[in-house]
């Protein structure tokens, strides 16, 4: 019996993978089609595949030319399962010609030729229209997002927004992206969402004038620096049935995910203590250092260490207690928030000037969680227990920087396949905002007390 395997995602079963299953078919007398796992799918960098797995394998199933279906999830599995199940041929669409050459060594390999004029991707774009996407800013986030964009199909970045001409134009001059300058209004007329990546201070305006244009949006962390300002962006949103999304990105990454739910299973008992820990040593010029009214630690990193103390314990907090080391300037070079739940607390620890171990601990009354730097990433995290023998290592997926999950999000969202927001809710958001409110107020205290004992030193010299 001569037996023929063919792998694919077979996503939005159409008739190109019709054709090919039914050549495949005619290869030999026994067909097995390798379906695809959305995780193995996200590791060769297809990140929005639409039909479950289920449904796809459902998909080949129903053309009644597979003998048997196996489940591809894994690189270099291919070699495996041509040895295991005694293959004779192995095919695929001509799209791949060369790229599998390799499996000469263990069976024949045959590229057959591809239907034209069909594909996947052309029924996602046409089933959802291609997102046209505009960037506000063109600093150091906006080639991070062009570079990561390209693994979430459907969103096309057509233009980039900078009230400095200049950046804008060297941006414009290296990415060959149109950049509009001082008209913000125009540059919003020719798009369906913004990424907004200028500076803190500017967010909320440009969100709120995206919302009122009716754009979707995507904003880099804080949105607004009042808990009004969020919440008023929020229910703009909400009136007019768009996205609004805050780029924490460790909410959307999948390894973070994993993490709350190993938590949340019970594994280290009942959670008491959560600590999280994220510190940068930037440049003294930067603009976290220099900038004494939007700068410092907490406005850059205080998100990231507060989403898994909420995501743990929830936003009703008793009390908060924030901390600050400043510098001359009066800017945080370190910050440190501690907040006291009923049932347990949380620290959450940032700096822009001080480095400190990154990790997150997650202590409970059986074990406890460690998430090493960079654990905003999640690429790894371990469980250990009072016997230090026991540790359990969890390594889950991850590609790129991160940005690509968030991407997915934003356009998952407003194509309306992810309705729900529990990777990171309103509620997490204002919470946020509430805490980003007495940071700010403490601050400009400090800037009037400041003030006023300079004006009275300068009498007292008098
Ligand atoms: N195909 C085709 N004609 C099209 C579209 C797709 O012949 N118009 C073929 C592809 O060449 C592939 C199969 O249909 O052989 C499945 O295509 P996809 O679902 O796009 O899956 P793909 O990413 O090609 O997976 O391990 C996975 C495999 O390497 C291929």
């Amino acid at each position: 019996m001569k037996k023929v395997i063919t792998y694919g995602t077979f996503d939005l079963f159409h008739q190109g993978h019709l054709n090919i299953l039914t050549r495949a078919k005619k290869l030999g007398d026994y067909l097995i089609v390798g379906v695809t796992t959305e995780h193995f799918d996200e590791m060769r960098g297809k990140v929005n595949v639409i039909d479950s797995t289920l449904e796809r394998i459902e998909n080949v199933r129903k053309t009644g030319l597979a003998d048997e279906i196996i489940i591809e999830d894994h690189e270099g599995q291919k070699i495996e399962d041509i040895q295991k199940y005694n293959i004779d041929v192995f095919t695929v669409g001509s799209d791949w010609v060369g790229t599998f050459d390799y499996l000469n060594n263990f069976c024949k390999v045959i590229y057959l030729e591809r239907t034209p004029d069909i594909s996947s991707t052309m029924l996602r774009k046409s089933r959802f229209h291609i997102i046209n996407l505009g960037i506000v800013g063109t600093g150091r986030m906006a080639p991070r997002f062009l570079e990561e964009d390209k693994y979430v199909s459907g969103i096309h970045i057509v233009c980039a927004y900078n009230i400095e001409e200049d950046s804008g134009r060297s941006f414009q001059n290296k990415y060959e992206l149109p950049v509009y300058y001082h008209d913000y209004q125009k540059f919003l007329e020719h798009i369906d969402a913004v990424y907004i990546a200028s500076p803190n201070e500017t967010h909320y305006q440009y969100a709120k004038q995206a919302l009122q244009a009716g754009k979707h949006v995507l904003s880099e962390n804080p949105v607004g620096l009042s808990k009004n300002d969020v919440e008023e962006l929020y229910t703009l949103a909400e009136d007019k049935n768009l996205v609004l999304l805050e780029g924490i990105k460790t909410a959307y990454c999948p390894g973070f995910q994993q993490l709350l739910n190993t938590v949340q299973g019970g594994k280290i008992g009942e959670i008491k203590d959560v600590e999280a820990c994220f510190t940068r040593l930037a440049n003294p010029n930067s603009r976290e250092r220099t900038d004494e009214n939007y700068g410092g630690a907490f406005l850059e990193y205080a998100a990231y260490t507060l989403l898994p103390i909420f995501k743990l314990f929830g936003t009703r907090y008793k009390e908060v207690r924030i901390d600050s080391i400043l510098d001359e300037k009066g800017l945080d070079v370190y910050t440190k928030i501690q907040l006291i739940y009923d049932q347990g607390m949380g620290t959450a620890k940032c700096g822009v000037g001080v480095k400190s171990e990154g990790q997150l601990v997650v202590a409970g009354t059986e074990g406890y969680i460690l998430a090493e730097s960079p654990w905003w990433l999640t690429k790894k995290y371990v469980v250990r227990y009072e016997n230090p023998d026991v540790i359990e290592i969890f390594e889950p997926r991850f590609q790129g920087d991160g940005l690509r999950y968030e991407i997915s999000e934003f356009a998952s969202k407003i194509n309306g396949l992810e309705r729900n927001a529990y990777k990171l809710t309103k509620d997490e958001i204002l919470a946020m905002s509430e805490i980003t409110e007495i940071f700010m107020n403490k601050r400009m205290e400090q800037k009037r007390n400041d003030s006023i004992r300079g004006d009275r030193n300068r009498a007292d010299r008098c």
